[in-house]
């Protein structure tokens, strides 16, 4: 028989008392992880919110060993960071960089690219929250078209879309990459196993769920995330060495909107003569899963092809 709750953490490896605010994905994601990859890990933050919410020592909240370096340079500080534990022959212990989208799309991505053009072997989760929340919700690559920022904020609401950061990675022709969703436990904690278990550079893209940032109320935050996957605005896929995988498909058609409804970043979309706002968003996503679909497709026949010349025999 299935335990009453299968996500129950038996072995905590975080501390009790996180400062996050309330409905802050960055503390269940940190909760979760760290449960799956154990004490036996190095973390390495650069500038993000989670460097507040894990706190300088002696107010950390994870109980493994954690090295807060610069906004620019996680990649950088956790190839060195690798290097010396190999060298002293810790090769089990795992080397994790936990970073905002802003320390990744944005700041940190000449540092992510070399590491991960390198195969550093290191385990990369970036919280993708959509702005840089920690300093006050300034924009970033990330951040959705049409979203307010303090930095876009009223009528000059973000009007460019969001870097395809999974497009970019893909090119590295990484051994694994996937985004996850703190809605769907099963799917996320399955990816961060496999993850933990793939040798060389790994990335995992969470969505991030953000009360203030997308003012929302907490006790929506993850009603808010199953939605943005059901509504394709967040798709849930796997990516190992450019060959896409859908990790789920909706059954029905939800519109953008019965997701976007809930934010106040998007709420001027509602309002008179925004309308095409919310049809162009809504081609964007259906344009960007045709594009998904088409490339599990392609993995799919090519799989196929491969195994009729004998490739996985
Ligand atoms: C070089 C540098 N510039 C600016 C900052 C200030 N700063 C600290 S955290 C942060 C926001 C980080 O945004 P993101 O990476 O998206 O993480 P989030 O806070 O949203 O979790 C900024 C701008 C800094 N620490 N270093
Ligand atoms: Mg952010």
């Amino acid at each position: 028989m299935k335990p009453v709750n299968e996500f129950l953490i038996q072995d905590e490896q975080v501390f009790s008392g996180a400062v996050s605010c309330r409905g802050c994905g960055w503390s269940l994601l940190a909760r979760h992880l760290s449960s799956i990859l154990g004490p036996n890990t190095v973390y390495v933050l650069p500038a993000s919110c989670f460097s507040i919410i894990t706190g300088p020592y002696p107010l950390n909240e994870l109980k493994a060993s954690v090295v807060h370096t610069l906004f620019a340079a996680a990649p950088a500080t956790a190839t060195g960071v690798r290097a010396a534990l190999d060298r002293q022959g810790k090769k089990d212990t795992t080397v994790c960089i936990m970073a905002g989208d802003g320390g990744t799309f944005d700041i940190g991505l000449q540092a992510l690219s070399g590491a991960a053009a390198r195969g550093e072997n290191i385990l990369y989760v970036v919280n993708d929250n959509g702005a840089y929340m920690n300093t006050g919700i300034q924009t970033s690559t990330a951040t959705p078209y049409g979203a307010v920022t303090t930095t876009n904020p009223g009528t000059g609401y973000k009007k460019s879309w969001p870097k395809d950061l999974m497009g970019i990675i893909a090119a590295h022709n990484l051994p694994y990459a996937a985004t996850c969703s703190l809605a769907f436990l099963e799917d996320f904690r399955a990816k961060v196993k496999r993850a933990r278990d793939t040798e060389g550079f790994r990335l995992l893209m969470v969505d991030g769920p953000c009360p203030p940032g997308h003012k929302i109320e907490p006790g929506d935050a993850i009603h808010v995330a199953r939605l943005a996957v059901e509504a394709r605005l967040f798709p849930l896929y796997e990516i190992e060495r450019q060959h896409y995988k859908l990790s789920y498909k909706p059954d029905a058609y939800l519109p953008v909107e019965e997701c976007l409804k809930y934010q106040g970043r998007f709420r001027h979309l509602f309002q008179e003569g925004n309308r095409q706002m919310l049809e162009d968003i809504q081609e964007h996503v259906d344009r960007h899963w045709r594009k998904l679909e088409a490339l599990e497709k392609l993995h799919m026949e090519e799989e196929v092809t491969d195994k009729k010349a004998g490739y996985f025999i």
